[in-house]
């Protein structure tokens, strides 16, 4: 490291500045500029922080490299939204020996010593899919055909959303056609649900989108092909952000999950309160709640994102 800022530069007493590098996924979608916004907002400089901030263009060896880089720079602290679960332990290890504290926003990883982390702040990714596989179950008493546009493969909400769906479904007459990662993109989610489309055509009868993103690509598609959205082909998604509610309320989507991206505040006391060396909650979960479209209609007004 370099000499001088072996402890994880200043930061030491009262009302210094704190340097925090933060480590975004990147801007792959409406939920993520909203969390970036949030986060910005919350590590501004009136709020006693430097933030270095990096978009990790949805890559992970890109997210890595910067967590590196905040690590030379001897920062006070790293916050990361771990774009996938796996892969984590080396640099961790690495901002560890260096001193420096690392906070997890958003996404969450899979490490074997979760020491390497002070703190996550984040979403119940699995309750979220619980509550769309619910819904599901409740609405599709009928054998129906399912298509799901999956989010980033690896990433903790593409695999606690299939998880908890599944469980949320349980006993449906749903059969799951296919299945493929839209990246959480609009570009990616009207691609794959083209292929859906040129595969199975009118006996889709669902689509479980992961995130409003990949729900509102794949509206391009379904309308291309000669159908109607939210009536001949259903469509369940998770984020709740301005376009998929404005969509829901329009009755292109029929049922949205809430995933809250507005972290930043939490993130930034939790933060604070490490650098201090004071004790945090391992685990901050951020309450999420559900919308069909008359309750869109009611909440778009004051929708802050
Ligand atoms: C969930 C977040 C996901 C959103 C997507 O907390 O990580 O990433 O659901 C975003 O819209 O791309």
């Amino acid at each position: 490291g370099c000499a001088g800022n072996a402890g994880g530069g200043g930061g030491g007493g009262e009302g210094d500045v704190l340097t925090v590098g933060f480590a975004q996924t990147g801007s792959e979608s409406g939920w993520r500029a909203a969390n970036t916004e949030s986060m910005k907002e919350a590590f501004s400089e009136e709020n006693g922080f430097n933030l270095i901030f990096n978009a990790a263009d949805n890559k992970q060896e890109a997210q890595i490299a910067a967590v590196r880089s905040f690590i030379n720079q001897g920062v006070d602290a790293i916050v990361i939204a771990p774009i996938t679960v796996d892969g984590w332990d080396d640099v961790l290890k690495e901002a560890k020996d260096a001193g420096i504290p690392v906070v997890l926003e958003d996404r969450t990883v899979n490490v074997d010593d979760d020491s390497l982390y002070a703190s996550w702040v984040g979403l119940d990714f699995e309750k979220e899919g619980e509550t769309a596989g619910a819904w599901a179950k409740e609405t599709f008493t009928e054998p129906t055909n399912m298509v799901v546009l999956e989010g980033t493969t690896g990433s903790a909400p593409a695999l606690d959303r299939a998880t908890g769906f599944a469980t949320g479904s349980e006993g449906a007459p749903i059969t799951t056609l296919d299945s493929q990662t839209g990246d959480f993109t609009r570009d990616g989610g009207k691609k794959v649900m083209e292929g859906f489309l040129q595969k199975y055509g009118d006996s889709i009868n669902l689509l479980f989108a992961h995130n409003d993103d990949m729900g509102l690509g794949a509206l391009d598609a379904i309308t291309a092909a000669g159908l109607t959205p939210g009536t001949d082909i259903q469509i369940v998604t998770i984020d709740a952000v301005r376009d998929g509610m404005q969509a829901l309320a329009d009755g292109q989507f029929n049922f949205i999950v809430e995933c809250n991206p507005l972290l930043g505040e939490k993130v930034a006391e939790v933060v604070k309160k490490v650098v201090a060396g004071e004790t945090v909650e391992k685990t901050t979960i951020v309450e999420d709640q559900s919308f069909t479209p008359e309750q869109a209609k009611e909440a778009l007004p004051d929708r802050k994102y």
